[in-house]
């Protein structure tokens, strides 16, 4: 039961520990598939260890808990880091994560709604934002001090709808929503089409109140959400530098770290790799 959360004294080594278990979750996803977005994954886990484990209300019992901070991943396709967070958290069974991507499964390659613990549908990249703002309009209408966090990527920066939401929710004064903007400089293909740099600047002058962090550094991230918390009339955008595929030297490296499939042996080498790192760490 997190409903008390946020946390004041956050255990970042705790946290730490909970973001390697979510990379764990999402490698043995990818492998019983054989591919997967597992790059985005790897690179966003700290930040879902610190929001499922450290700054979010909610209640993994009662997932539809009308308190709840809403926290909405606009990049459906990232969806392998939240089937990993919301198993982590107890919402979901960890064994269910076997079956990623499978016909038939609740655990899509792409986020459906019909998930407990999904609140945005994706696929359709660019409408993140905008939910985001309608869903922080509409706590705000009823009087509730649930907040919005909602992750999006540099790709979406590219997509108009997303700027049409960055005006509107300073207009708005929404001073509860929290945008989570995943900088990992990839793109379907490569690299990122269209230079955004400087990123943070452009959401300053949007009128959002924006920190730039590197979003695989723990302390930074928990922090950057600790101080997203004040109520002082203004939006709070947090800039993710991240790395895709982060913690796992190969996939860090890959050209094809936007969708990663490889064969079985190579899996399991990297997944050897992976532990290895987790233990010389320890
Ligand atoms: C509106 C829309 N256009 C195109 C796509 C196809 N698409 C899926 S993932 C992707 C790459 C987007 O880049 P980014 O959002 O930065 O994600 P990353 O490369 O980090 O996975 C694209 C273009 C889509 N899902 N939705």
């Amino acid at each position: 039961m997190l409903r008390n959360a946020p946390l004041d004294s956050p255990d970042i080594d705790a946290l730490k520990a909970r973001a390697t278990n979510l990379r764990r979750h999402m490698l043995s996803m990818a492998r019983g598939q054989g591919q997967g977005y597992i790059g985005q994954g790897l690179g966003i886990a700290d930040l879902l260890a610190a929001l499922y484990f450290h700054e979010l209300r909610y209640d993994p019992q009662d997932v539809k808990w009308i308190g709840r901070d809403r926290f909405l991943l606009s990049t459906g396709h990232y969806s392998i880091a939240l089937w990993a967070a919301l198993a982590e958290v107890g919402i979901i069974p960890v064994e269910e994560l076997t079956t990623y991507g499978a016909d038939g499964s609740r655990l899509e390659m792409s986020t459906l709604d019909t998930t407990p613990g999904v609140e945005l549908i994706g696929g359709s990249l660019g409408h993140g934002l905008g939910q985001a703002v309608g869903q922080a309009l509409g706590l705000r209408l009823a009087k509730s001090a649930a907040r919005v966090f909602v992750e999006l990527s540099d790709g979406e920066m590219q997509e108009g709808s997303t700027w049409e939401a960055a005006m509107s929710a300073p207009h708005f004064k929404l001073d509860g929503l929290v945008a989570l903007i995943d900088c990992n400089g990839i793109q379907a293909d490569g690299p990122v089409v269209l230079d955004m740099e400087p990123v943070a600047e452009k959401w300053r002058a949007f009128g959002w109140e924006t920190l730039e962090i590197d979003g695989n550094d723990m302390a930074a991230v928990v922090g950057a959400l600790m101080l997203s918390r004040h109520a002082n009339g203004m939006p709070k955008a947090i800039v993710l530098r991240t790395s895709p595929g982060k913690g796992v030297a190969r996939i860090e490296q890959s050209e094809k770290s936007h969708f990663f499939r490889v064969d079985p042996t190579e899996w399991n080498a990297i997944i050897a790799e992976f532990e290895k790192s987790v233990g010389e760490a320890a």
